[in-house]
């Protein structure tokens, strides 16, 4: 319902007000004690494939500048910092002897934020898979993975665990997943539907073994998947555009956020792919798996809402014409064959990389995972990714501003609304190597000096949206 904003519940004291990061986009020190290399690692250094040949060998740094980061999360007055590890440093083949080198890096960066009462939210996996795994069995294609992945963060949980209360499963299966198998614009870049279905069965299994493994090591703490999660409205009331609405959650939603909360796939989807021999292989072993595997907690990170209209066109592209350059327009639009078609919305503005801005649309997710689901939801990003200027020393980014005190006062009425939501990691602390998108598209409360063809000095710089989020936290939320 609608609510003036005197009507909204207060934030809860323990509201947690982070900020987010992942090791590749911002740690550097790609080969440095005893790292193994990802397959970010090498699918970078194929021509082409992000903008102006972006890569994160140096990103900005903060492996080597982490406790000047973690400062400035205390200035910022952060209560958590949500960052992952990379799987490569701690196991440089992906499996067999723990780096000890690799442990210590994560050991020391949690004692750092605790030492400023900053609560670790730790991502076990964020993408960069170890490139040993990817050319022994071919990653997330081989039910090997299974196994690895939980040895892999079973050495966390017993490392760390004393320490961290929040754990991310697996970030955004539906984005490596899809881009990686059938899209062919992230590692290992295959575009083959089937594949595509086959692993990301997989990858499930491996989010559900470690959850298992969470939950039967008795560990503290909670645990949960982040999904990158963008509810899709109708175009109109027609109801066949409200049907392809409903048809392209299903597909591009809960056919995963099912299988996290309730262990099954939806019976709607996994019919038609079977139709379209495109099933994954489901054994009752797997079944069983999926079904002793759910979470704690549903981590959301939202960017935007997608509007649709029926599509009665047969084929796929396989082009997404995604607008990785910046230049405001430049994507193309999405069809998925005799399901939907992916339409501007008449009345939302786009960033200039064509993200649609919606506040709305968050409290709309939350609802819906709140409905569906009935469990708790830590915002693991949310943010604005846009160009910033450093002049004399200072950004001002008000749009940044707007967009995030926006989606935080939808949050607040979501939560007023009846769901529960634990915290809000913001995308993203510092400025950062987006992957497809270089340096110029910021995200960050602090600017970082770089850009795609210079490391320049990688000073760090306080933009307005950080004094901005300073005031929100200390207010709890009051000030927004
Ligand atoms: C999410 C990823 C993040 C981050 C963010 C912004 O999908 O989990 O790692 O990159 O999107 O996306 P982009 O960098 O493409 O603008």
């Amino acid at each position: 319902m609608n609510m003036r904003h005197s009507e909204l519940d207060p934030f809860p004291k323990t509201f947690l007000w982070g900020s987010a990061s992942a090791a590749y986009q911002i740690e550097g020190a790609y080969q440095e004690d005893e790292k193994g290399i990802s397959v970010w690692d090498t699918f970078v250094k194929q021509p082409n494939t992000t903008f102006k040949n972006t890569d994160g060998d140096v990103a900005v740094d903060h492996y080597h500048r982490f406790k000047e980061d973690v400062a400035l999360m205390a200035e910022l007055g952060l209560k958590a910092y949500r960052f992952s590890i990379a799987w490569s440093r701690i196991f440089p083949n992906g499996k067999g002897q723990a780096n000890q080198a690799g442990l210590d890096f994560y050991s020391q960066l949690i004692d750092e934020l605790l030492a400023y009462n900053i609560e670790p939210i730790v991502t076990i996996y964020h993408w960069d898979l170890p490139q040993a795994l990817q050319d022994q069995y071919g990653g997330w294609e081989s039910r090997q993975i299974v196994e690895d992945f939980t040895r892999y963060a079973t050495i966390l949980f017993d490392t760390f665990s004393d320490r961290v209360n929040y754990w991310v499963s697996l970030n955004e299966q539906n984005v490596f997943i899809t881009h990686g198998y059938l899209l062919g614009t992230h590692p290992p870049g295959v575009r083959d539907s089937k594949r595509m279905f086959a692993a990301n069965h997989i990858a499930n299994l491996a989010n559900a073994s470690v959850i298992k493994a969470f939950k039967k090591g008795g560990y503290k703490g909670q645990i949960g998947p982040s999904f990158n999660y963008g509810p899709s409205y109708a175009f109109d009331s027609d109801p066949l555009n409200v049907l392809a609405k409903i048809d392209t959650e299903e597909l591009m939603s809960f056919f995963w956020l099912d299988v996290y909360a309730t262990g099954r796939y939806p019976r709607t989807v996994m019919k038609q792919l079977e139709k379209l021999k495109l099933a994954p292989v489901v054994t009752e072993a797997d079944q069983q798996l999926l079904a002793s595997g759910i979470p704690d907690f549903i981590g959301l990170n939202y960017y935007q809402t997608a509007t649709v209209k029926a599509s009665t066109n047969d084929s796929f592209s396989g082009d997404m014409g995604m607008n990785n350059s910046g230049k405001k327009g430049t994507s193309k639009e999405i069809e998925i064959p005799r399901v939907s078609k992916f339409v501007k919305n008449p009345y939302l503005e786009q960033t200039n990389w064509d993200w649609t801005i919606d506040p709305i649309g968050i409290r709309i997710a939350l609802r819906t995972i709140e409905s569906r689901y009935r469990l708790p939801v830590l915002i693991t990003e949310n943010g604005l990714g846009e160009y910033d200027k450093l002049e004399h020393g200072e950004i001002h980014d008000p749009y940044r501003i707007e967009y995030l005190q926006k989606h935080l006062q939808e949050i607040q009425a979501a939560m007023t609304d009846g769901v529960q939501v634990l915290g809000y990691c913001s995308w993203s602390f510092t400025d950062l190597l987006s992957w497809l998108n270089g340096y110029q598209k910021r995200y960050g409360f602090v600017y970082v000096d770089r850009d795609e063809t210079s490391e320049r000095t990688l000073n760090r710089y306080k933009k307005d949206s950080f004094y901005w989020y300073q005031k929100v936290i200390q207010t709890n939320g009051d000030y927004l």
